[in-house]
């Protein structure tokens, strides 16, 4: 397969000014009419011109009116063309039906649905496919069925056909259509200037009742942008369309976004708290693409996270002002650390701006989305609030109706701030994770911090150079007082001291306050110092961090040395959880526990190699050590943290229940599961329902209540991805791979659906312990349904191999397994290109 460089980027040889396309819909001879107006573009020095296309049948191609025959070519077509502007004219016919890759155009539970960021545009009809040529769009739709809809604002519309024009020039990655018998839940806005906007949401008859949440989700968004970015609606109508079948969460298509309806639909009695925190956060992130994503694109693909990054940053703000600020921030860490971070650390590491791909859908990453926001974030803090702000008024300015670049989006930092950006670029261009090494001294008042930060090896960048590290550092005294608020510390050079004066004792240092940089902090400290920081610091992030490092320390003396359970730890936790003063959601985060992952990570770091059966036994121990050190505490919040309000997924409400779950959680373990059971009877919505469900299957008694809740929600689809993923995700690891296989024969697995395929074979990669057992039957498991699932759906396939990404941390005999079926994957006769490049990187 041919790779794309940055380096090799030129401009677009033609400019499209209007496209017009006419759809003749059927399932399997849908047909493709296109007018296209070309201009070539003055600032190319080429006049060669290709359209891509792929899996399309061309009827007959037109220039000006005149019958064409192109060279049909790898990838597309090329033909002769007038150095003046010239009309295209093609017929094409393409079979949606067939379609099971879910890029294009295809069919969904009935419906045609598209999905054409990135390159599924040219599976629809030939056209420049690329980010950087934007045009209008006009779209006829000529069908039978009820509802048919596209971008922009509707024009003419009869029983057999539907017209739509959107005014706001877009690439086509950005080019949507559904049709199919739809019903809509209505809503209303009224933009701060006074536009009326429609808006609908559109599922199959039956799901109507489970829309009335992410329509409110998506006021609050529009509402949201226009008082903190000053940015408003700007087309009449504004559809979002839920589909089952669907590569990613949801789709940002101009006044049209498609869902995943995992994150879209949503009722008491079939979400938790978790989903509903979840739809609402995608329906503000999609809606805010309008601005970040659709008003101003990227030039190329390489830009990716000039969207995608900045569009994670602004929806976290906003689950942030919706919900709870400090637990949106640690939550975020956790994914970061646990996505992210591990991206970094293995062979999949990539620049935020990597500079080369063989396939573009490779790179929707944790890197792209979260370090992205997070370098948003660390530029936020550095320059301020006002001049963050100005700053982004000055790039929907400067840049609306343009495809733009990293540069571009630094240079208006550069001008309202007056700071030279030369070296923050550098989180661009460098992959890999810092690490952040801190060591302290106090004389005579005067309290100094030395930092040292280094960046390991990642694939193709031995040697990095230090990067910008904003720390934001507060000091707390003996007695636990904030003797220095929060300061944020600039640090740019390798290593670097900074002072504090006038103190009167030694302080204790609260370090990366509010997880100021994407780093890994390490520093030689004590129990103690932990312990009080959980106890005392006021940074809600760094009270979090300091139980989270209590716990793995101790659970990693448990692996290492065979340690009892620490102490320490138990009482400080014990501690907080019974702190009523503490925001329930927060107490119910301290109380998880590092995950399997995270501390495999923490013994790969530090020169061990991780046991996954003796990390998942730690952590069984640890959590049974502290059911019985908690057991009266559990029962008296359990009791507590009820909601006896009619069921509302808020902050306040799911924060109660997250607490209780927590405590159900620790109840289960000292009496066997009689609560978790009493729950599960009584539940009346999801989340306690599938809290108690889970108990009751870490307690080995989930038989009765799996079948039940199979019995229960057999006809709900996203309900029934939950139980596929339950029974997966908490089995014994002994049992993990068994399991799963079974499940696989289940009538309702089906593979061309990657919800289910991820309930399923993504909830074994998702049981640590379980997918990594000694005999290997996991590896074999999920690599005989990635090579079964590539020709039906590469881009899912793909995504799924990162669950390999990490297997040079292990010992030579899984190292020796998993490299086996590495290799049996790319030895797949016809592998897709989507699979084959994402299994090389991982192999190496
Ligand atoms: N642009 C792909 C889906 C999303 O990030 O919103
Ligand atoms: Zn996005």
């Amino acid at each position: 397969p041919q790779t794309i460089y940055l380096s090799d980027y030129t401009p677009p040889t033609y400019l499209v000014d209007q496209v017009h396309l006419t759809f003749r819909l059927h399932p399997e001879k849908t047909r493709v009419i296109s007018r296209i107006e070309f201009r070539p573009n003055p600032a190319s020095q080429s006049r060669e011109f290709f359209l891509h296309g792929e899996d399309l049948r061309l009827i007959s191609a037109r220039i000006d009116g005149q019958e064409v025959s192109p060279d049909m070519v790898q990838g597309g077509l090329r033909c002769d063309v007038p150095d003046a502007p010239f009309v295209w004219e093609a017929e094409v016919e393409i079979a949606p039906a067939q379609n099971t890759a879910l890029e294009g155009l295809y069919m969904s539970s009935g419906m045609y649905c598209t999905q054409c960021e990135a390159e599924g545009f040219r599976k629809i009809t030939y056209y420049p496919d690329l980010p950087d040529v934007m045009a209008t769009f006009t779209v006829r739709i000529e069908g039978e069925t009820p509802v048919m809809l596209s971008n922009g604002n509707p024009g003419a519309t009869r029983a057999s056909f539907a017209e739509w024009h959107d005014p706001w020039p877009k690439p086509a990655y950005l080019f949507a259509l559904v049709a199919g018998d739809l019903v809509s839940h209505p809503g209303a806005f009224t933009t701060q200037s006074g536009r009326q906007v429609e808006l609908n949401i559109w599922v199959r008859p039956g799901d109507e009742g489970k829309c009335a949440f992410a329509m409110e989700a998506l006021k609050k968004s529009m509402t949201w942008d226009e008082q903190v970015y000053g940015r408003e609606y700007d087309l009449d109508v504004f559809n979002i369309v839920a589909v089952d079948d669907f590569n990613m969460g949801a789709m940002e298509n101009k006044g049209l976004n498609i869902f995943n309806s995992s994150c879209v639909l949503a009722s008491p009695e079939t979400s938790t708290d978790a989903n509903f925190e979840r739809i609402e956060a995608i329906i503000a992130h999609e809606y805010f693409h309008n601005w970040t994503g659709n008003r101003i694109t990227c030039r190329d693909w390489f830009q990716l996270c000039l969207k995608e990054g900045l569009t994670v940053y602004r929806d976290a703000q906003f689950t942030a002002d919706m919900r709870s600020a400090p637990v949106k921030r640690i939550s975020d860490v956790i994914a970061l650390r646990a996505r992210q971070f591990r991206e970094d650390n293995g062979p999949l590491a990539h620049p935020l701006r990597p500079e080369s791909f063989v396939e573009i859908n490779n790179f929707y990453t944790a890197t792209v989305y979260e370090k992205g926001a997070e370098v948003i974030g660390m530029l936020k803090r550095l320059v301020g609030d006002a001049a963050y702000a100005k700053a982004l008024d000055l790039y929907f300015d400067r840049h609306d109706g343009q495809a733009c670049t990293i540069e571009d989006w630094l240079a208006v930092f550069e001008e309202v701030t007056g700071r030279d950006l030369g070296q923050f670029k550098r989180w661009y261009s460098q992959a890999g994770t810092p690490r952040l090494r801190v060591s302290d001294d106090y004389h005579d008042g005067t309290y100094t911090l030395h930092f040292e930060q280094d960046t390991p090896p990642t694939p193709g960048q031995p040697d990095k150079a230090p990067q910008v590290l904003p720390i934001a550092v507060g000091l707390l005294g003996p007695n636990g007082d904030e003797v220095r608020a929060t300061t944020v510390l600039e640090m740019t050079e390798a290593k670097q001291s900074f002072t504090f004066d006038g103190l009167a004792a030694r302080p204790i240092p609260s370090i990366l306050r509010d997880f100021s940089a994407p780093v890994i902090l390490e520093r030689d400290t004590d129990n103690a110092e932990r312990a009080f920081l959980l106890a005392h610091d006021t940074d809600p992030f760094n009270k979090w961090e300091a139980g989270r490092a209590l716990a793995r320390e101790g659970l990693i003396a448990m692996i290492l040395d065979g340690a009892a359970p620490d102490a320490a730890y138990l009482d400080a936790v014990q501690a907080m959880a019974r702190d009523d003063s503490l925001d329930p959601a927060f107490r119910a985060l301290a109380l998880g526990l590092p995950s399997q992952d995270d501390l495999a990570q923490t013994l790969h770091d530090r020169g061990h190699t991780p046991d996954p059966q003796a990390i998942w036994e730690a952590l069984e121990t640890l959590r049974q050590a502290r059911a019985q050190h908690c057991q009266d505490l559990a029962v008296r919040l359990y009791a507590q943290y009820q909601v006896d309000a009619p069921y509302r997924p808020d902050a306040e409400q799911s924060g109660a229940r997250a607490l209780a779950n927590a405590a159900l959680a620790l109840i289960t373990r000292t009496d066997g599961g009689a609560q978790a059971q009493r729950q599960y009877d009584a539940a009346t919505n999801m989340t306690q329902q599938l809290a108690a469900l889970s108990c009751l299957l870490q307690a080995g008694k989930g038989d009765a209540a799996t079948a039940q809740f199979y019995d229960q929600w057999r006809d709900d689809r996203l309900v029934i991805d939950k139980w596929f993923m339950m029974q997966i995700i908490n089995a014994d690891p002994e049992e993990a791979a068994t399991v799963a296989k079974r499940l696989t024969q289940h009538p309702d697995f089906g593979m061309k659906n990657p919800n289910r395929f991820r309930a399923t074979l993504g909830a074994l990669a998702a049981n640590p312990a379980g997918f990594h057992h000694a005999s290997g039957a996991g590896y074999r498991l999920l690599a005989d349904w990635l090579i079964w699932l590539d020709p039906v759906n590469p881009q899912t396939t793909a995504r799924m191999c990162s669950a390999f990404e990490t297997w040079k941390r292990y010992d030579d005999q899984r190292q020796t397994m998993i490299a086996q079926e590495l290799d049996r994957i790319l030895a797949t006769p016809d592998l897709s290109r989507d699979t084959t490049e994402m299994v090389s990187r991982i192999r190496g």
